[in-house]
């Protein structure tokens, strides 16, 4: 019987933070798995190598469902981010060593392809509205075929998820792309916001006309009822989404936006387990889950919490900034290709530097991603360049209000 001998927890930073399990068998077969929590990593890497490679040594590599709720179950503390992106990791490494014993890519063991490729949407951003347009116009350029849309809001100064550099052909990185020891602070008024929005998509209408596939995200920073006066106002404007319009912890909050807007919603990133969304799916007061397999327990949870989803027309929007590693990205991409309920999968490229880590087979080609068809996710790690490059702290930045410094959700 074929066992795991190893696992290894791997930090490094090509450009940002990103935790990786590497899983051996006894068969020399190795699995990854992306264990990243942006800002937070290296409590992960503790969870995993202090309290989960011990339990997984000498383990049957093929037992994936077991082994899930075994750490699950086991563990007795259920949930959270840390404890769910550990999970995930391990998850997305057995599924990573089955489909290369199987010599399949994971998305035959989920069921097969359901589509020639994933919708993708990428991140259109300026620090006003020209500077959108131009913004936009590179994301069809380069292929894409929906875009999310943010701006900076007149009178404010950096926004989270907008892009500060502007220059032709530079990229730019989710934060915290800039290493610093202390969170970035920065400002917010939400009447600016809810003033400038309806006007930022009245522009892009304008230009690039009705049919375009146009995201949104709001960061939490609203309450339910600024949510539904958000998501009226922007009802003419016919939103692929709009994306946490507000915390949603309180799963009870979504029914007033619900029932105030026909705008659709998107919510999810940062849940972790069916639980977060039990309300939000069984009274159908989302569109589009939002979770990350690197945050919500990987494949085997996921695909799970999308078959219930399905029962309600609710379909995967999956989380996919660039603090989800390439091998989360794979894994959300298997996943995308095989379930009936897809919607749409966000992608951002990883820069070159993260790329010269994490070797990828997944492709984008006229605005649709594929994993590829290599056996198991289709990822490699190169480990000697991955050590070129040490854990550098690194925060998401803090959000007060404008009026009178007061920490504000985001
Ligand atoms: O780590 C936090 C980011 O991944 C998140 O804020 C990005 O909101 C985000 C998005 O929609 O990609
Ligand atoms: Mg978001």
């Amino acid at each position: 019987m074929s066992a795991i001998e190893r696992a290894e927890v791997l930090v490094t930073s090509p450009g940002r933070n990103f935790v990786t399990l590497k899983v051996e068998t006894s068969d020399g077969v190795t699995g990854l798995g992306d264990a990243t929590l942006n800002g937070r990593e290296l409590a992960v890497a503790s969870y995993l190598s202090n309290h989960v490679v011990p339990l997984l040594i000498g383990r049957d590599p093929h037992k994936i469902e077991d082994t899930w709720q075994y750490l699950y179950r086991g563990a007795y503390w259920r949930r959270g981010p840390v404890t769910m992106a550990a999970i995930a990791a391990v998850d997305m490494a057995l599924w990573d060593i089955k489909g290369k014993v199987a010599g399949l890519p994971v998305f035959q063991l989920l069921g097969g392809e359901s589509r020639i490729g994933a919708l993708a949407y990428g991140h259109a951003s300026g620090a006003d509205i020209p500077s959108l347009c131009n913004s936009i116009r590179r994301h069809l350029d380069e292929g894409y075929k929906a875009v999310r849309i943010q701006t900076g809001v007149p009178g404010l100064g950096q926004i989270y998820g907008v892009a500060t550099e502007q220059a032709e052909g530079q990229r730019y990185d989710y934060e915290p792309a800039k290493r610093a020891a202390l969170p970035l602070e920065e400002a917010w008024d939400t009447r600016r916001y809810l003033v400038h929005v309806p006007e930022v998509f009245a522009a892009v209408r304008d230009e690039f006309g009705p049919e375009l596939p146009l995201l949104h995200d709001a960061h939490h920073r609203l309450t339910p009822n600024e949510a539904a006066i958000l998501g009226r106002s922007l009802e003419r404007f016919d939103l692929f989404w709009l994306e946490d319009c507000t915390v949603a912890e309180n799963q009870d909050a979504l029914r007033r936006v619900r029932s105030q807007t026909l705008t659709p919603l998107a919510i999810g990133e940062v849940f972790n387990s069916v639980f977060d969304f039990k309300t939000l799916i069984s009274e159908q007061l989302i569109d589009y889950v939002r979770a990350a397999v690197t945050h919500a327990g990987g494949i085997t949870a996921m695909k799970k919490l999308m078959d219930f989803a399905a029962l309600y027309q609710i379909k995967s929007g999956f989380h996919g900034p660039t603090d989800i590693s390439p091998v989360g990205q794979a894994a959300a991409l298997h996943l995308d290709i095989a379930i009936h309920n897809f919607g749409i999968q966000e992608y951002m490229k990883h820069s070159a530097e993260t790329l010269s880590v994490f070797h990828t087979s997944y492709t984008f080609r006229d605005g649709l991603l594929h994993p590829g068809t290599s056996p198991g996710l289709g990822v490699d790690y190169d480990e000697r360049t991955g050590d070129k490059y040490p854990y550098t702290a690194a925060y998401l930045p803090v959000n007060r209000l404008q009026r009178d410094g007061t920490i504000h959700d985001w």
